[in-house]
């Protein structure tokens, strides 16, 4: 036992020794994260039109915890110069945004291209590049145009073909110049969140609505995959993926593994199987539990809607990167059915499961947010072993806090901690290409309005010019971008 100790021990201190001399490798990207409605703001400047966030929180506003909206948020529409600069202090390689599609199309269909749009989009992607920072777009952050929404949004097939006919727009726009996409991110959140009424829509109908939307954002990731593939891979050579929120799951007890399983099959593999797998589908035991679900509620048909061979191959292999946000880990147990569910995702009540917290590990801002880095490393694993898959881009990760402070050693040690995992996967053989930290400032974050904090910078939302102020996390950062390694030292010392 003594031995046994001893060993995990001289692991573990070797393990953190030679953290400090590892670099990470050349190819690999650091970079920040925003999302359009949550910093651009100019909701309704020129011919931009109305999209499901602003509808919601125009006649809601009850639901996010400050009674907010992002009509102003960050006013990055107007400030991303000071945007472009804080990257080039941190010292980024790469800048992920996203384009908001009623800002570009406020249609919502292809027929007309705002000029407006058009000219803010292209001097962000051109003032980025000027200074040699690699501009990372995804497509789709959650925004869709309330009059798609009004026809039925993401649970209407033709989304597929609305999204698609979005997407050629953009690649064609902007393709010569972006080089990676997110076609679309956290679909989870989108349909499992949007249909189990915890976030847009807020539609209570995750039995049915969600598990369409869970279908047709699969096909419409593909449509414009393919799309991308055909027509423009061979002109510009850039990379496409789908983002995916991975909370790491653990039993609570031995007794739990099983429901584990069916756990990261559920929340996870319900929006990756299909893309990475080699068999591609529904994760098999996903599909099978809720058919017999709906079978047992006497539904004709399974509610989690079935691929056809032709749709399985079409959407199979729609990836030239795993783009993973990963935040935090939860334990699993599986419980009585009336007491399942307790968690914002409805999808806990068809599986019997009830969502739990270690409570030994420290826990941050939200409920669901328990401080947990080692989970990085075992997702990354977990990834590489499921699917094959090791080429992985860490879209998004970041520590939320009600703190404002500028003293955010938290932060700093929650961005250290995730690095060293990161850097312990590269180790163990897992690529993983590049880290893009959420967020950049401080910005809108949904539900709960200005008062969670997750930026590097932070932003005064009652000052008119929205002054943005680096953090410690953003010191930190940019001497990690700088030395490439999480030996920070600075005179001599060990600064953090
Ligand atoms: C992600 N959940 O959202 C988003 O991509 C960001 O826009 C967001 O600001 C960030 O994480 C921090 O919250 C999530 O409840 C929202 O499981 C909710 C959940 C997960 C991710």
């Amino acid at each position: 036992m003594g031995f046994v100790v001893a060993v995990v021990f001289c692991i573990v201190v070797s393990e953190s020794w030679s953290l400090q001399s590892l670099t990470f490798p050349k190819e690999f990207k650091f970079g920040v994260a925003t999302a359009a409605y949550q910093v651009e703001g100019a909701w309704n400047i020129s011919d931009k039109s109305e999209s499901t966030w602003d509808r919601l929180l125009h006649t809601h506003p009850s639901l996010s915890d400050d009674g907010s909206n992002g009509d102003v948020a960050c006013d990055s529409y107007h400030l991303w110069r000071r945007d472009i600069e804080m990257a080039v202090e941190l010292g980024v390689d790469m800048y992920r945004i996203s384009i908001a599609w009623t800002r570009l199309l406020p249609n919502g269909f292809a027929n007309y291209i705002s000029e407006d749009g058009k000219r803010f989009y292209n001097n962000l992607i051109d003032g980025l590049l000027e200074k040699g920072i690699e501009p990372l777009v995804t497509i789709y952050h959650w925004d869709l145009p309330q009059s798609l929404q009004d026809l039925g949004g993401w649970a209407n097939p033709l989304v597929i073909d609305w999204y698609s006919d979005y997407a050629r727009v953009v690649f064609t726009l902007f393709g010569d110049r972006v080089k990676t996409w997110i076609t679309i991110n956290e679909a989870l959140v989108i349909c499992d969140g949007g249909y189990g009424k915890t976030w847009v829509p807020y539609i209570d109908d995750m039995a049915i609505g969600g598990y369409l939307c869970n279908k047709h954002v699969l096909l419409a990731h593909a449509k414009a995959y393919r799309m991308y593939d055909e027509e423009f891979r061979p002109l510009y050579h850039g990379k496409v993926s789908i983002s995916n929120v991975f909370f790491w799951y653990e039993p609570e007890t031995p007794e739990d593994e099983e429901a584990t399983k069916l756990t990261i099959q559920m929340w996870e593999g319900r929006y990756a199987h299909a893309v990475y797998s080699k068999a591609g589908g529904w994760p098999p035991e996903i599909e099978k539990f809720l058919a017999a679900n709906s079978k047992r509620e006497g539904y004709p048909t399974p509610r989690l809607p079935p691929f056809t061979q032709e749709e399985i191959d079409y959407v199979r292999g729609t990836y030239d990167f795993y783009s993973l946000n990963y935040y935090t880990t939860r334990l699993v147990r599986r419980v009585k059915p009336e007491e399942a569910g307790s968690w914002i995702f409805y999808g806990n009540k068809e599986l019997g499961i009830a969502i739990v917290n270690d409570p030994s590990w420290p826990m941050a801002s939200f409920d669901w947010f328990a401080i947990h880095p080692e989970g990085l490393r075992k997702v990354l694993h977990w990834i590489n072993n499921t699917y094959g898959v090791s080429n992985v881009l860490i879209t998004e990760n970041g520590l939320p806090t009600y703190d404002a402070s500028l003293y955010d050693f938290n932060r700093v040690s929650y961005i250290k901690s995730h690095l060293e995992q990161i850097l312990l996967a590269i180790k163990d053989g897992i690529n993983v290409i590049g880290y893009t930290a959420w967020a950049l400032m401080d910005n809108f974050e949904w539900l709960s309005g200005y008062t969670v904090k997750f930026g590097l910078y932070s932003v005064d939302f009652t000052s008119p010019n929205r002054t943005r102020t680096p953090r410690e996390s953003a010191r930190f950062y940019s001497s990690v971008t700088r030395t490439r390694s999480l030996n920070t030292t600075r005179h001599g010392l060990n600064y953090y």
